[in-house]
């Protein structure tokens, strides 16, 4: 009995962290002219669970934090594709 409970309770503070804001860069290469970053950021904005964004025309980058448990890479790789600018992961830092 003592040993369920320190799972129960184990499970409850280890899962809200795995719920964490990532940080992700992505590579832009089709970003060629000062709209190209809007339409970029706004693709992202729609994706749930993402928080602040940093797009880069100069570097053809897009920067992106965002929640793990709603969304992960290839979600924010999908939607900058959908508005017409394939995109790579190039950088991940927690
Ligand atoms: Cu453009």
């Amino acid at each position: 009995m003592k040993k369920l409970l320190a799972m129960a309770a184990l499970s409850v503070c280890v899962a809200p962290l795995w719920a964490a804001t990532q940080t992700v860069t992505l590579s832009v290469p089709d970003m060629n002219c000062a709209a190209c970053p809007i339409t970029v950021k706004k693709a992202l904005t729609k994706v749930p669970g993402v928080g602040k964004i940093d797009v880069n025309l100069a570097r053809r980058e897009a920067t992106v934090m965002f929640d793990d448990a709603k969304t992960n890479a290839d979600v924010l790789k999908r939607a900058t594709k959908d508005a017409g600018y394939p995109s790579t992961v190039v950088g991940a830092a927690k």
